[in-house]
């Protein structure tokens, strides 16, 4: 049983880790099961082959035996699963784990990715600079919550668990913003990942792609 998941061949992050493959290296990282990555080029990503493993043309994707997933918080789910290290025992501890998975990718991560996408896509229209604040409010809206929630515990719902791991992986994308910084306990939350052993052997994973296509 080989886990195979593919990635950027060069990351338009430059080796940051902010490309969804990250977050599934991590959990793999957890969890102790090695894998295989398969690299893409953009052009690649649109083709058939692809298309059938991800319909919407993106990467990260999932391949094991006979299974194919695509959508990083489903994969990082079934690799929660299907190993342990990454969600608890007790039944309702583990919901709850599960709705902050959820809580990551649909509640938190859409307005995180919305700034990315504006400063991308819409950074030369002349309504651009009126709007970016209005699309901060909403993420600063939503880290005010989750910060007062988290509190001064380590981790959302008691031990290191996958919505931790989702939720961090989402409020790196805000790194380098200076949003995160106006939240210590947010910022702080988001080290505590970051220097989890499994995160670092991740990071340096994806690094080491985006090198070697540097230097290539
Ligand atoms: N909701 C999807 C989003 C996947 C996604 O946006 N992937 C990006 C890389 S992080 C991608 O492939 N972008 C290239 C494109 O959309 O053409 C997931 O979580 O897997």
């Amino acid at each position: 049983m080989t886990i195979t998941i593919t990635a950027f061949e060069r990351s338009p992050d430059r080796g940051r880790g902010l490309a969804r493959d990250m977050r599934v290296r991590w959990a793999l990282e957890e969890v102790g099961q090695p894998y295989d990555v398969r690299l893409l080029s953009f052009k690649a990503m649109k083709e058939p082959a692809h298309l059938a493993l991800q319909p919407f043309g993106q990467i990260p994707t999932y391949e094991e035996d006979d299974l194919a997933l695509f959508e990083s918080g489903a994969i990082v789910f079934h690799i929660a699963e299907r190993h342990a290290g990454l969600l608890p025992d007790n039944a309702n501890a583990r919901a709850r784990a599960i709705t902050w998975m959820f809580a990551a990718v649909s509640t938190m991560e859409p307005p995180i990715v919305d700034r990315e996408v504006a400063k991308l896509l819409e950074g030369d229209e002349t309504w651009y600079e009126r709007r970016l604040p209005f699309v901060e409010e909403r993420i600063r809206n939503r880290l005010n919550e989750l910060s007062c929630r988290l509190g001064d515990a380590d981790w959302v719902d008691g031990e290191f668990n996958a919505g931790d791991l989702l939720m961090v992986s989402v409020l790196l994308r805000l790194k380098g913003s200076g949003i995160l910084d106006e939240y210590p306990n947010l910022s702080a939350y988001v080290a505590r990942g970051e220097a989890r052993p499994a995160y670092k052997r991740a990071f340096d994973a994806q690094l080491a792609v985006f090198t070697a296509a540097s230097v290539g």
